[in-house]
C-alpha cells in the first residue's frame, strides 16, 4: 500500500498554522536552525523486519491485526512508516526469518519504497527446522566443532544475501554462554567464539562491517560469552578493523552508564552502531524514549560530541537501527514514536552550547554544566522535527495520519486479522 502523497499534503494543511506559530517561536531560540534540520532530515533510522509484528513474552502473544505476512510485506510496512516519517529508509533483515526468494524482485521493490538493505541479522539463538546440530548449548563457543562449523556456515551465508541486497554490515547477537556456575570454561568458550568469528570475519567482503553485540544476560543466566561492552571491544579488537562493537540500549545491568560506554567506544574507533528501544527492568524491547529521555538524551549528547571530535558524519558512519518488539501496541505507532523520540533527542543534542559546556568542565564549574544540559533537554524541539518531516514530504503529525487514514484497518482487511508476522 502506498501512501498518497496528495493526502499527505492535505493532512499538513489541516495542522499548518498551528505547526507554524510553534515553530517560529521554536526556530528564533535556535541558532542555524536550517542546519539543525537538515541534519535531523539526513539522519535515517532503520527498522529490523522482526518489528513489525507484535511480538510476545514467554508467557504469550496476542497478536495484532492486519501484521505482515511475508517479507514482502514487511518491507510495505517500512515504506509506508518512511512514506510518513520520512527518517526509516532502511530495514533490516533477519536471517532466517526473512530470506528474499527473489533478489531483483525484492530490490525493486526497496527502490520503489525509497529503502536501502541496513545490516543483516544472523540467528544461532535457536534450533530451525530440518538443522542437523543443535544450538542448546551455544554456538560459535560450542564445545563440539562441528556445531561451531554449522553456525559459522550460516553466518557466511546471511553474508551472501546481504551482499545479493546491497547490505554493508554484519550484525551477529550471540545467546552463547551458561546458565550454571561450572556449565562451560568461560576462556574456552571465549577462545572458539574467538575462532568462529574469525572464520566470519574472514569472509566480510572488503567494504562490509561485523557488528558484535553484546547483551548481559538472557536467555543465559551465569554467563554470556558476548556479555558486555569489554568483551565485544575485545573480540572487536582481536578481529581488525571491520569489527565494532554494538550497543543495545536494554542489554546493560540496571544502572549501566551507556553514555560513558558509548563515549569511550567512539574515542576507540570501535563503536559500530545502535539498537534503540528503552527499558525499566532488563532488555524489556519498550518504545524509545519511554522510561528514561533523560538518558537518551545523554546517550545522544555523547554521540554528537563524540562523532564531531573524530570528524565523523553522523548519518553515515554508525549503524542506527530500532530493536524493539511490541507487545500491547500497534507495530507500526509504536516504530513511529520510537523513530520521534530518536530524532528529539539527537535534535537536543545538537542544540548543546559546546564552548559553554567544554569552559564549565575546565572550570569545574559543575552547576553550569549541568545547567547547560538540562536546560537543553528542557527545550522544546517536536516542531523543529515536525518542520524537518515537512520539508523532507512526511507528515507533520504521522500518528495522527495513520489513525485518521485509517491505515492498520486497511492493512487488516487486505492481511486478515489473524495473519501472524513471519519469524515471531
Ligand atoms: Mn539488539
Amino acid at each position: 500500500m502506498l501512501v498518497e502523497k496528495n493526502k499527505i499534503a492535505s493532512h499538513n494543511d489541516s495542522l499548518l498554522s498551528a505547526h507554524k506559530r510553534k515553530f517560529d517561536f521554536s526556530a528564533s531560540e535556535i541558532k542555524n536552525v536550517d542546519t539543525v534540520i537538515q541534519k535531523i532530515i539526513d539522519f535515517n533510522i532503520a527498522i529490523p523486519s522482526w518489528a513489525l509484528g507484535t511480538g510476545g513474552t514467554r508467557f504469550g502473544r496476542f497478536s495484532g491485526t492486519g501484521e505482515p505476512r511475508s517479507l514482502e510485506e514487511k518491507m510495505e510496512d517500512v515504506g509506508l512508516l518512511h512514506a510518513l516519517n520520512q527518517s526509516s529508509g532502511a530495514i533490516s533483515l533477519h536471517i532466517p526469518w526473512d530470506i528474499p526468494e527473489n533478489y531483483a524482485a525484492i530490490k525493486k521493490l526497496a527502490s520503489d519504497y525509497g529503502l536501502q538493505f541496513d545490516a543483516v541479522n544472523s540467528n544461532t539463538f535457536q534450533d530451525q527446522p530440518n538443522q542437523a546440530l543443535s544450538y542448546k548449548f551455544g554456538s560459535l563457543q560450542h564445545v563440539n566443532k562441528s556445531v561451531r562449523k554449522q553456525a559459522i556456515d550460516h553466518n557466511i551465508e546471511v553474508i551472501k544475501h546481504g551482499v545479493e541486497l546491497g547490505s554493508k554490515a554484519l550484525t551477529v547477537w550471540l545467546s552463547d554462554g551458561s546458565t550454571f556456575p561450572g556449565q562451560l570454561n568461560f576462556r574456552k568458550a571465549f577462545q572458539n567464539t574467538l575462532e568462529s568469528l574469525e572464520e566470519i570475519y574472514g569472509a566480510l567482503p572488503n567494504d562490509w562491517k561485523m557488528f558484535v553485540e553484546y547483551k548481559c544476560c538472557e536467555p543465559n543466566f551465569y554467563s554470556m560469552t558476548v556479555g558486555d561492552w569489554g568483551q565485544s571491544l575485545l573480540y572487536a579488537n582481536k578481529l581488525g578493523n571491520k569489527a565494532a562493537t554494538l550497543v543495545d540500549l536494554g542489554h546493560h545491568l540496571p544502572n549501566a552508564n551507556i553514555e560513558q560506554i558509548v563515549a569511550l567506544l567512539l574515542m576507540e574507533g570501535k563503536l559500530g552502531g545502535f539498537h534503540f528501544n528503552d527499558s525499566k527492568y532488563g532488555d524489556d524491547d519498550l518504545t524509545v524514549g519511554s522510561m528514561k529521555p533523560y538518558q537518551l538524551f545523554l546517550i545522544f549528547n555523547e554521540l554528537v560530541e563524540g562523532m564531531d571530535a573524530r570528524g565523523m558524519n553522523h548519518a553515515k558512519d554508525l549503524g542506527w537501527m530500532i530493536d524493539a518488539s511490541h507487545n500491547v501496541k500497534d507495530p507500526l505507532e509504536d516504530l513511529l514514536q520510537s523513530v520521534e523520540a530518536i530524532q528529539i533527542a539527537y535534535a537536543q543534542a545538537l542544540l548543546v552550547d559546546r564552548k559553554a559546556l567544554v569552559l564549565a568542565q575546565d572550570n569545574n564549574d559543575v552547576a553550569t554544566a549541568q545547567e547547560i544540559l538540562q536546560d537543553t533537554f528542557r527545550t522544546d524541539v517536536r516542531s523543529i522535527v515536525a518542520e524537518a518531516r515537512l520539508r523532507s514530504g512526511g507528515a507533520l503529525n504521522p500518528i495522527q495520519f495513520f489513525r485518521s487514514e485509517k491505515i492498520r484497518e486497511q492493512l487488516t482487511k487486505d492481511r486478515g486479522s489473524k495473519s501472524v508476522a513471519t519469524g515471531l
